[in-house]
């Protein structure tokens, strides 16, 4: 389910078209003016938010101007959320600069330059769309993310909506967990002063965090907005409340009033406390848990892959895995191992990486699988032959003279076949490598026989039908 949250907020004292910026950079972001359009090495592995600052193509690039204002709102914005609630923290995607102390100077700011005008920004639509897969084309689709963006460009606000955000997935970030606020036409008026326009930052954040996503049935927020579910009316000082005035600064918002709606509540829907995109400063919980160790794949039925794994430990409590096809999550299970569909042919490379309990994320182990092939390399070439051998399709027996001669149609195995075990009365009499048939001493014939394939990495293939032969009748001697 996605619901659109049209936000805040704005009734701002002027519509003013120019923004208003700082004078000049007042916090000491690490990065200095240092531009970067991807997403740095994480030095937190853990699910994190990160941070982009993205402009149309014919817009100006103001990161410099605007970085020290944006750090100085996050590092606002920060703090308050550690006072609203000491027991979390916003957990954020931070790089690894040299001599930088930590915390948000530390925040993995990335500046993108977007593929398109500010025109296509600038009128109605789906702007949050547009933006969101701009970023994701420029590589900003990372699961283990929610992203909050600083827009910078023109645009057209009837309503004076400042932001925008969807509730996606609670678990899980990438695109469908944008946060999207606008510096332009007034909105990032107050930028870096801890107004309004950090409380639309962290206002489409919560969203981002599913705050409250109205369950199907039951129990649901008691204050939600009568046509407005996405919003609490309880109090014009509530952080999601559906508009804020231009001069109240982030100071005077709390985090779910009384704590009944979507923060810290104790109804049975979801609660933004929960999530794991929050560092929970207050767990015992704090190394990332293991890999998951003895990563495999095979093809058990035609057309589909199943991927196995061993159970991974934590310090914690229980793990999960995020299971990843050609870079894409495409489920996040509590239990080991996945099947999907997979031609015979088709090749895949498939991740899975572990979770704990609170979010912190353990290495991830990659294969890359051919269907009905096994496991190969970079350029296809079989590394470890996992698929079994096709069944044997029929077995014949004939009696000549003093030979009886076991035979069969050869059994299909992409990786090659090594040989046959041939069974009499459910027992493994031998095993035939030179072909598929094998002569016994006609005295041996009676009983009921099978064989089953097994390939070059000695995957046994399934048992085949089985014939009856009759003990040849024995010589009279007159
Ligand atoms: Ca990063
Ligand atoms: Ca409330
Ligand atoms: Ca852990
Ligand atoms: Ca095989
Ligand atoms: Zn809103």
């Amino acid at each position: 389910m996605r619901r659109l949250l049209i936000a805040v907020v704005a009734a701002l004292a002027s519509a003013v078209a120019v923004v208003a910026l700082p004078a000049a950079a007042s916090a000491a972001w690490c990065g200095g003016t240092a531009e970067s359009a991807t997403d740095r090495p994480d030095t937190v592995a853990a699910l994190s938010w990160h941070v982009i600052y993205a402009y149309p193509t014919d817009a100006p690039d103001r990161f410099p101007q605007v970085v020290g204002a944006m750090t100085d709102d996050l590092t606002a914005i920060d703090t308050w959320w550690r006072a609203q609630d000491p027991t979390r923290a916003l957990r954020w995607d931070l790089a690894d600069f040299p001599g930088c102390a930590g915390g948000v100077a530390a925040l993995d700011l990335s500046a993108v330059k977007l593929a398109h005008d500010a025109n296509w920004f600038r009128g109605g639509g789906d702007r949050w769309g547009r933006v969101r897969d701009d970023l994701v084309a420029a590589g900003f689709g990372d699961a283990d993310k929610k992203m909050l963006v600083y827009f910078d460009g023109p645009l057209d606000l009837p309503l004076r909506e400042c932001g925008i955000a969807h509730t996606g997935s609670p678990a899980t970030g990438g695109g469908e967990s944008y946060a999207i606020v606008y510096l332009g036409t007034g909105c990032g008026n107050g930028l870096g002063a801890a107004t309004f326009p950090a409380v639309a930052a962290v206002h489409e954040l919560v969203h981002s965090l599913n705050a409250l996503d109205q369950p199907r049935s039951g129990a649901r927020p008691p204050n939600a907005c009568r046509n407005d579910a996405g919003h609490p009316c309880d109090s014009p000082n509530d952080l999601m409340y559906p508009f804020s005035i231009g001069g109240a600064g982030l100071a005077s918002k709390v985090l779910d009033f009384n704590h009944d709606d979507y923060y810290a509540h104790s109804g049975p829907w979801w609660d933004v406390q929960d999530s794991l995109f929050l560092d929970h400063v207050d767990s015992a919980d704090h190394a990332a848990p293991g890999l998951a160790q003895a990563l495999s794949a095979r093809t058990n039925s035609p057309g589909m892959v199943e991927l196995t794994w061993q159970a991974a430990t934590d310090d914690g409590g229980a793990v999960s895995y995020e299971v990843y096809r050609d870079g894409v999550q495409v489920t996040v299970a509590s239990t080991i191992g996945y099947s999907e569909s997979l031609p015979d042919g088709a090749t895949r490379t498939y991740a899975v990486r572990t979770r704990d309990g609170v979010g912190h994320l353990g290495p991830a182990v990659t294969l890359r699988y051919t269907g009905g092939l096994g496991i190969v390399d970079a350029t296809g070439v079989l590394l470890k032959d996992t698929v079994a051998p096709g069944p044997v399709p029929g077995v014949r027996g004939k009696v000549a003279g003093k030979v009886f001669t076991l035979s069969w149609a050869a059994a299909i195995d992409a990786g090659g076949i090594a040989g046959y075990r041939v069974y009499r009365d459910g027992k493994l009499v031998t095993t035939a490598r030179n072909g598929a048939s094998i002569t016994f001493p006609a005295s041996r014939a009676g009983g009921t026989w099978a064989v089953r394939p097994f390939d070059r990495a000695g995957n046994l293939g399934a048992l085949s039908v089985s014939i009856t032969v009759a003990s040849p009748k024995p010589a009279r001697t007159a």
